[in-house]
């Protein structure tokens, strides 16, 4: 039902969509729509154009209102719009699988499709459990994720998950355990990339692995960079430390790459970036372009194949989703990648990291900035929080920054930015003058 509301004429009455991971009044009082999209532009309802600082939700990385997606999603639609893959399959599916599985890290060439990274995760804990129990070491009951993670909000995303306000109000999978995270002001402040300081925060992996007995642990799960904690890269040498671990005690390591996967740091994966390539792998946002929910898990072989070594009628693994696989979001996976490799945007962000660096560096003394951060095309401005009103600083610079037309991440009081890949110099430059300004108005 339209309404005329004191917002517009004929705005859309606000009332019944409850909003995620919103304050519903705050923001229905005062409503920021969003109408229409191209390339590296939003438009919001008062005819605003507003650069996209974040690739919507870290997502769409091609740019928005890419044709060919369209087109291909369209003539999909009207070929097939559903087929189950329960039994049953589809071409576009196995031709997806089996593209995604070249940009792979080596080995990773084995995938299990989801609708979202919170389901990606999900699934790839179960199929790290399946797996320990596959080969007779179900004992192996125990995750490992760290705080600050964010890993979605199913039940295992949250039991793993490290950020007590999506913890606290509900019940949580038995048997997890949290290494400490790796935000550290005192030592790594304004780092340029990987902090010099924290690698031996790994050997916190240690001390949970002898509490507990390495043998009751199946996975240990982290995000390469933390996102929405507010963009952690990782200390030099943690990451390397995590794996060696891992390998000593059959451990599995999942990297959660659901903001990192897809040329976010300046390759396809946060693990060729790295250098260290994980058991599993979780992914989905930029797996489309953001353009139609998707995710995968993108698993070893060996750890695939050892499912496969049962009396062949019998289904090797009892998980699975209505749409793992759905032949509209396969079209738009395929003309995603299609543009990423034609545009060489699964490394772009590689040229344009020194520039990008270099803006966001330039806001380190600016009013109220305790620490900026950055890896690849993602980064972070923290402000100190107001005293008694922690995150009204980070709130103001999003809507202030919305109204001078950029549309910036503010998770409390830490403003990231991950801009679609596509972004110009110039537009870099615009994106960082503008919050310099508003910064500057910020008490
Ligand atoms: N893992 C990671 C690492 C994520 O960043 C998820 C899992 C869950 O994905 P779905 O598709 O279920 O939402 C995410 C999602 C933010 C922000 O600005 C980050 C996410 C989602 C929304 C906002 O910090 N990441």
């Amino acid at each position: 039902m339209n309404t005329q509301t004191p917002h517009g004429e004929n705005a859309p009455d606000l009332s019944a969509f409850w909003m995620p991971f919103t304050a519903n009044r705050q923001f229905k009082a005062n409503p920021r729509l969003l109408v229409s999209a191209k390339g590296m532009y939003y438009r919001s309802a008062d005819g605003t154009e507003v650069l996209d600082g974040c690739a919507g939700l870290w997502c769409v990385n091609a740019g928005h209102g890419r044709e060919e997606i369209a087109q291909a999603v369209g003539r999909q639609l009207e070929t097939l719009d559903f087929a189950p893959t329960f039994q049953m399959g589809h071409p576009l599916v196995f031709d997806f699988a089996a593209k995604l599985a070249k940009i792979a890290p080596a080995g990773m060439d084995r995938i299990f499709f989801t609708n979202s990274g919170s389901e990606s995760v999900d699934t790839a804990l179960k199929i790290a459990f399946a797996y320990h129990r596959a080969r007779g070491e179900g004992q192996r009951t125990r995750v490992i994720g760290r705080e600050k993670g964010y890993h979605g909000v199913g039940f295992g995303g949250i039991t793993v998950g490290g950020l007590v306000n999506n913890r606290r109000v509900f019940p949580l999978l038995p048997g997890a355990d949290h290494m400490r995270h790796t935000h550290d002001l005192a030592r790594n402040a304004f780092a340029k990339g990987q902090p010099d300081h924290g690698a031996e925060l790994a050997d916190e992996l240690d001390r949970i692995l002898n509490l507990h007995g390495p043998e009751t642990v199946a996975a240990v799960i982290v995000e390469p960079v933390s996102g929405s904690a507010g963009v952690l890269p990782p200390p030099k040498g943690y990451l390397e430390k995590l794996r060696a671990t891992c390998d000593a005690y059959g451990i599995l390591l999942i990297f959660d790459e659901v903001i990192t996967g897809f040329g976010r740091l300046g390759a396809p994966f946060a693990s060729q970036f790295f250098g260290i390539t994980p058991d599993l792998m979780t992914t989905a946002k930029g797996i489309t372009n953001g353009s139609v929910p998707m995710g995968a898990v993108f698993a070893k072989r060996a750890i695939h194949d050892t499912f496969m070594s049962g009396p062949e009628p019998l289904i090797e693994l009892f998980h699975g989703y209505t749409y793992s696989g759905h032949p509209v979001a396969c079209a738009a996976g395929l003309a995603t990648l299609e543009i990423y490799e034609r545009e060489g945007l699964l490394t772009r962000a590689a040229s344009l990291a020194p520039k990008f660096e270099a803006l966001l560096h330039g806001l380190r003394e600016a009013p109220n900035v305790i620490d900026v951060r950055n890896i690849g095309l993602m980064g972070a401005v923290e402000l100190q929080p107001r005293p008694g009103a922690a995150g009204a600083r980070g709130y103001e610079v999003l809507v202030k920054a919305l109204q001078k037309g950029l549309l910036v991440r503010a998770t409390g009081d830490i403003l990231a930015f991950s801009p679609p890949l596509i972004v110009s110099e110039a537009e870099l430059e615009k994106l960082f003058g503008i919050l310099s300004e508003v910064l500057k108005t910020i008490d």
